[in-house]
């Protein structure tokens, strides 16, 4: 994927969609709450935590994936490199028991439009949630 959407748009987006405020996150146009960062992956507290530890860990490049509903076998390189990422931020945070959670759709009750992966921990987690 990489390269193809080179010429479309800046850093963030790279692809046929509208921007979000993860952009102005990734460009440090508006402050966030980093807790970690690589080449492909940005991770920062969620400002409406609902855990004690609430992380949202994003592609850098969202290259179509404006939800999981979008990805394709394109994607699994950066989705694996999110999911192992996230167990790495969950130890890194003394969560031995976490839940990873992504919204895919407005049914899902997803509201920015740029792949994010929830991180919740710190608290006895209920089943099945809401
Ligand atoms: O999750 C989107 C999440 O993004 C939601 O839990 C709030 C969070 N959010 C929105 N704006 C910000 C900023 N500026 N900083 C930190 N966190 C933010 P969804 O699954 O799409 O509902």
């Amino acid at each position: 994927a990489k390269g193809r959407w080179d010429s479309i748009r800046g850093a963030g987006t790279r692809d046929e969609h509208p921007r979000t405020i993860f952009d102005e996150i990734l460009a440090r146009r508006i402050p966030s709450d980093k807790v970690y960062e690589d080449d492909l992956c940005y991770a920062f507290r969620d400002i409406n935590p609902v855990a004690p530890t609430h992380i949202l860990l994003i592609p850098k490049q969202r290259d179509g994936l404006i939800g999981l509903g979008a990805a394709t076998a394109e994607h699994e390189a950066i989705l694996g490199h999110l999911m192992v990422t996230a167990a790495a931020i969950a130890k890194k945070e003394g969560l031995n028991d976490f839940r990873l959670v992504t919204n895919s759709g407005p049914g899902a009750c997803q509201s920015v439009s740029h792949l994010h992966l929830h991180i919740l921990g710190g608290r006895q987690l209920s089943w099945p949630p809401g």
